[in-house]
């Protein structure tokens, strides 16, 4: 009987090779001996070790791989795993994925989707090892903390486990966290044999390698981020669910505004993975403090500066009617939140009874000339479920946002915190005065207040004071 494969993966300097050795101490270790360890300053694993060990009868194979976020992690790496998995006459039983705690899983998610999505076809088990244990409060605390971001952002596991990886510093009496490291090594072999031991067929690399150059290259970059926006009611809700395939998004079925609350939604269309972010109305009626909204979107875009950027944004907005209203929202997040730096489409909805939907486009592309309003892309859809022209806009829809897609190179990010708030500030008030609410009273306190929920006190204070100049019609700028 083979060995069962079990492959650990993870950043550089997660902790994989001590993981790895946790394993080989506690079981009867074979052939290869311990997997080197790193010292913190450089990755140690060069290439791929594999080391085999016994639990009970049955004999595992620990595939100890590079971190392929790591300098030098080119094609070359890429193909020796490839070469090994495409080897391995016993498939793989079981992938570990290594992380170390504290950490933001949104900037580790490029290796699970390349592993786990790329390379194994998302077919093989995976369960998450958080190295790092002795710095968090307890081990329930940090499962309970990041289960819902990782599963926001596409990483699924079948079990956990938060050890600490080393017996810590050498003292009089032995080591002074032998204790927790010995638990660790026992509650590792129970994630990861016991997984192991459910497998009854593990799966096995067929493909070819040409697959590595699309498909897998894909998954290892990072979702691409879309936002949507447009009036409450428009449809941004059921268009985000047309896309996701399933209705994951809440829409609303009636008069109200539905959407309270920026959500983010995992998508793949061709091999790729996109975010897609379902907003709030921006004239919601009934908000109480439309600052809040100001607020949670500052929040939403000061989130994807350390997420990767923002790659489109789709207005959507309700047809056949032309509406009166249209370009505030337009200018707000595309003047105003993104200083026209984004390419930005259109979607309209509701065309279901014309009998040619894309005539609205011919009909009204005049009328957004005239508004000076540009969309690098448009696409006239029904995003109601039921009707016959639904999967064709789907199609059609995800046409348009791939092809849009895939013409950025570099995802926008907003310059520092501080500058970019105030500059937003200062477009609204300027260019906007009427969507500033009596609640949003320019003078210091209040401007103040909206920024010091969101900026750290000191850089509060110093805009609401250069906003404060601007509003008294001192532009410093
Ligand atoms: N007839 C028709 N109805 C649609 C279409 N798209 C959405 N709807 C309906 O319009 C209503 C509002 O849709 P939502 O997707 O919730 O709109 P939303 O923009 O997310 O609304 P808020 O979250 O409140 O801002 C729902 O009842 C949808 O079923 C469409 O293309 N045609
Ligand atoms: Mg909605």
């Amino acid at each position: 009987m083979p060995p069962q494969n079990i492959l650990f993966f993870g950043p550089a300097g997660c902790g994989k090779s001590s993981i790895v050795n946790m394993l080989l101490e506690l079981g009867h270790q074979g052939k290869n001996g311990k997997a080197p360890v790193s010292d913190g300053a450089k990755s140690s694993t060069k290439d791929i070790g594999q080391h085999i060990t016994k639990f009970g009868d049955k004999e595992y194979n620990l595939i100890d791989t590079i971190g392929l976020d790591q300098r030098g992690s080119g094609d070359d790496q890429v193909k020796n795993l490839y070469n090994l998995l495409r080897g391995l006459s016993n498939g793989i039983s079981l992938l570990v994925y290594c992380v170390r705690a504290p950490f933001f899983p949104q900037k580790l998610e490029k290796n699970y989707h390349f592993i786990h999505n790329g390379l194994c076809a998302r077919s093989v088990k995976t369960v998450i090892v958080v190295t790092g244990r002795e710095d968090l409060p307890d081990l329930n605390s940090w499962w309970t903390s990041q289960k819902d971001a990782l599963e926001e952002n596409g990483m699924h596991f079948v079990g956990h486990t938060c050890i600490t990886a080393t017996p810590g510093r050498k003292t009089t009496e032995g080591y002074n966290k032998q204790l927790e490291y010995d638990e660790s090594k026992e509650s590792l072999r129970e994630l990861v044999v016991g997984e192991c031991q459910k497998v009854t067929t593990p799966w096995k690399m067929v493909r070819s390698a040409a697959f590595l150059q699309d498909e897998s290259r894909q998954a290892l970059k990072a979702p691409q981020n879309i936002i949507f926006f447009g009036s409450t009611g428009c449809g941004k809700s059921s268009i985000v669910n047309m896309l996701l395939g399933e209705e994951k998004a809440h829409i609303s079925n009636g008069a109200k505004p539905c959407t309270h609350k920026n959500e983010a939604y995992l998508a793949n269309d061709g091999g790729k993975q996109y975010r897609l972010y379902d907003t709030i109305g921006l004239d919601q009626v009934g908000v109480e403090n439309r600052t809040d909204i100001l607020v949670q979107l500052y929040h939403l875009i000061r989130s994807l500066h350390d997420h990767d950027g923002v790659t489109l944004l789709v207005y959507c907005m309700r047809g056949p009617t032309f509406p009166e209203t249209l370009d505030r929202s337009y200018r707000i997040f595309y003047e105003g939140f993104c200083r026209q730096e984004v390419p930005i489409v259109i979607v309209v909805t509701g065309l279901e009874d014309l009998a040619d939907m894309e005539s609205w486009w011919t009909n009204n592309a005049a009328a957004f000339s005239e508004k000076n309003l540009a969309f690098e892309g448009h696409a006239c859809i029904t995003a109601k479920t039921g009707k016959a022209e639904y999967n064709p806009s789907r199609r059609d829809l995800w046409k348009m946002i791939s092809d849009e897609c895939d013409k950025v190179s570099e995802p926008w990010k907003m310059d520092s915190a501080g500058n970019w708030f105030e500059a937003v500030v200062k477009w609204i008030r300027h260019n906007l005065p009427s969507w500033m609410d009596e609640h949003f009273d320019p003078r210091q306190a209040d401007l103040y207040s909206v920024l010091a929920e969101c900026l750290p006190e000191k850089e509060a204070r110093e805009i609401a004071i250069r906003g404060d100049q601007y509003s008294e019609g001192n532009d410093p700028s």
